[in-house]
């Protein structure tokens, strides 16, 4: 497109028009730095208004438009199209109002999740959504791709918040719905539609969040057990031990809990939380309401699991830094995984009763065909939801991801699971979607992606 002359200057002023060098890095790649995009111009909009002006142009020039955020995301989706528009949503960061009455918040697409969080607790309110993520990741990259995190157990995931939405359409055709209704059965759910449609279908702009009361208590623990079972069977008991109040279940097989704590104290110098050796460990955190009574459920909970057996050994939290302490484990295990860069890492899904064949299975399939590979497995197991990270191991030789996600998600695909839990498709699980969805639901997807979007310029070659 020809940046000069086409009034994009006049949309949203010449300071927001990012043209060559000043085209900074963090307009062209995501978490994982294995993308590199190369957008003609960056757009940065201050109002619905603009974002539906600039696709009306692009629309009509047939320009693709890739909306982008805090680039948190790990399947290429906010990479713009060469030659095409980043439209970086990061000045439209407000929080429109907070509504305690109706336990809502009406925020623009550009908000950070912990700006977010911030500001719904200091009205004496919670938005439950977490991820290791959350300083950087913005409200509308969370509802693109309906991010999971850390808390889905309890309160679900992105679109399970998302009480309103306001889009742009491909065409410039804004489309508003910020109701505050947990109930609302009028026709088709268009909503839903767009949530987790990484910017495919429309660009999110604004949305209202549901709210919940804002626990005042939280009990964190790490706890061993020594079988994957026994670990799910201490999931249901805590689940109705904890009265509904069990937020995270953030389950490491031993060997990865090793190579974590290990590398985390030598590069960190953070202690280990609980002896190594055991199959399975845990980080476990409940939130409530209760002063008195909420540490005291907990550690009965607890006690009376490690005197029943299932777990065999435990460290409850009793600071806030003994806190970070134990969640750290769980949120920079990177540190775990740097040596071994450039590896393959998966976000899949199943039921919880054939993970550990899932497991089993994915090693077996990898010494087959990798006789040197390592693979850690680490995950929301309380949401069927694994993390995998896989390195093949063949010296002098290019990471061969193809190979090694063919033996995963074959795995996956003969279980019933998917192969993508939460961090959605974007490029990098683009030819495998039809190894979890049928012809008829690709048929489906066309279909509207084809309504919505006929000249194909939002986002295009992801997800489909
Ligand atoms: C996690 C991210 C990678 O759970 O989804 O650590
Ligand atoms: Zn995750």
């Amino acid at each position: 497109m020809d940046i000069s002359s086409n009034g994009l200057a006049e949309i949203v002023g010449a300071a927001n028009v990012l043209i060559g060098d000043d085209i900074g890095d963090r307009y062209r790649s995501d978490f994982l730095k294995k993308h590199v995009a190369a957008p003609a111009v960056v757009l940065r909009p201050a109002s619905t208004q603009e974002v539906s002006e600039i696709l009306k142009l692009a629309h009509r020039e047939g320009t693709p438009v890739t909306a982008i955020g805090g680039q948190t995301g790990m399947c290429g989706a906010a990479m713009a199209s060469p030659g095409g528009i980043a439209l970086s949503l990061e000045r439209m960061n407000r929080i429109e109002e907070i509504d305690p009455a109706s336990m809502t918040m009406t925020v623009q697409a550009g908000c950070v999740l912990q700006v977010a969080h911030e500001a719904a607790e200091a009205e004496g309110v919670f938005l439950p959504l977490d991820l290791g993520a959350r300083g950087s990741a913005m409200i509308g990259g969370v509802i693109g791709t309906n991010a999971g995190g850390n808390r889905v157990l309890r309160w679900g995931m992105m679109r399970d918040m998302v009480l309103g939405l306001e889009v742009v359409l491909a065409d410039g055709r804004i489309v508003s719905s910020l109701g505050k209704m947990i109930k609302d059965n009028a026709g088709y759910n268009w909503k839903h539609l767009l949530i987790g449609s990484e910017g495919t279908l429309g660009v999110v702009t604004r949305a209202v969040l549901r709210l919940r009361p804002l626990p005042t208590t939280h009990q964190t623990a790490i706890v061993a057990t020594e079988s994957f079972e026994d670990t799910i069977r201490l999931l249901r008991k805590l689940d109705a031990s904890l009265s509904g109040r069990l937020s995270s279940f953030e389950l490491l097989w031993g060997d990865c809990y090793e190579r974590v704590v290990d590398a985390q104290l030598d590069q960190l110098k953070r202690p280990v939380p609980l002896a190594k050796g055991h199959g399975f460990y845990t980080v476990v955190e409940a939130m409530g309401s209760d002063k008195e009574g909420d540490d005291a459920q907990f550690e009965r909970a607890l006690a009376a699991e490690l005197e029943g057996g299932l777990i065999v050994d435990a460290a409850v939290a009793n600071s806030e830094s003994q806190r970070a302490t134990l969640w750290g484990v769980r949120d920079e295990m990177h540190v775990g995984f740097m040596n071994l860069m450039p590896f393959c890492n998966y976000d899949v899904s199943m039921a919880q009763s054939v993970m550990p064949t899932f497991v089993a299975r994915v090693r077996e399939d990898l010494a087959q065909r990798f006789p040197n590979a390592v693979s850690y497995f680490y995950g929301h197991a309380g949401d069927g939801n694994l993390h995998a990270i896989v390195n093949p191991l063949e010296p002098g030789k290019p990471l061969d991801s193809i190979a090694v996600d063919r033996i995963v998600f074959g795995v996956v695909r003969e279980l019933g699971g998917s192969i993508a839990a939460e961090h959605g498709i974007g490029t990098l699980r683009r030819e495998f979607l039809d190894w979890t969805r049928s012809e008829d639901e690709l048929w489906m997807m066309r279909a509207i992606k084809q309504a919505l979007d006929p000249r194909g310029i939002l986002n295009p070659g992801k997800v489909l």
